[in-house]
């Protein structure tokens, strides 16, 4: 059974609370089932985790290595500025799937450059919560 590593970034366990009309009125929960409900119709397992912190998240992608098949980003707002997290990805020989509830290119001109696209296979950006079941059909189609 493939194995995909879902990672977000800061604030995201806001989700639902704030700012619907940017990115929706669904949980970080709501996201989390439904990323587990599409990996289950592929037969894939995911481990779908959030955190506020820079670090933590380099950590992570550290020891997806020789672990995950695959690994799904939201980096949040670190999308726009963690070299680390650029550097740590692309450590890794797995595809890598950046994932937006907003699309970042379409708001403030501070959102426009992202440092994970770069090693990213796809991006999907602007589909809100379905942008998550997007990427993981993708990786099903790219694991085989
Ligand atoms: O659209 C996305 O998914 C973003 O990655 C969300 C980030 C933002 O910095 C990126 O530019 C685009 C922000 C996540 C903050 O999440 C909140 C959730 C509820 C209320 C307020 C913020």
């Amino acid at each position: 059974m493939k194995k995909i590593l879902i990672l977000n970034g800061p604030n995201l366990n806001m989700l639902g609370l704030r700012e619907p009309h940017i990115y929706g009125d669904q949980s970080l929960q709501d996201v989390e089932d439904l990323c587990y409900e599409t990996a289950h119709s592929h037969n894939m397992k995911i481990d779908f985790r959030q955190s506020n912190h820079e670090g933590e998240l380099v950590d992570w992608i550290q020891e997806a290595r020789g672990v995950q098949d695959a690994v799904v980003i939201n980096a949040a707002a670190y999308t726009h500025t963690s070299v680390a997290i650029h550097d740590a990805l692309k450590l890794l020989d797995v595809p890598i799937i950046e994932v937006h509830l907003s699309n970042p290119k379409e708001r403030e001109e501070f959102r426009h450059h992202s440092y994970i696209e770069s090693v990213a296979k796809s991006v999907f950006a602007g589909h809100g919560a379905k942008g998550y079941q997007m990427a993981i059909d993708r990786l099903a189609e790219l694991l085989g």
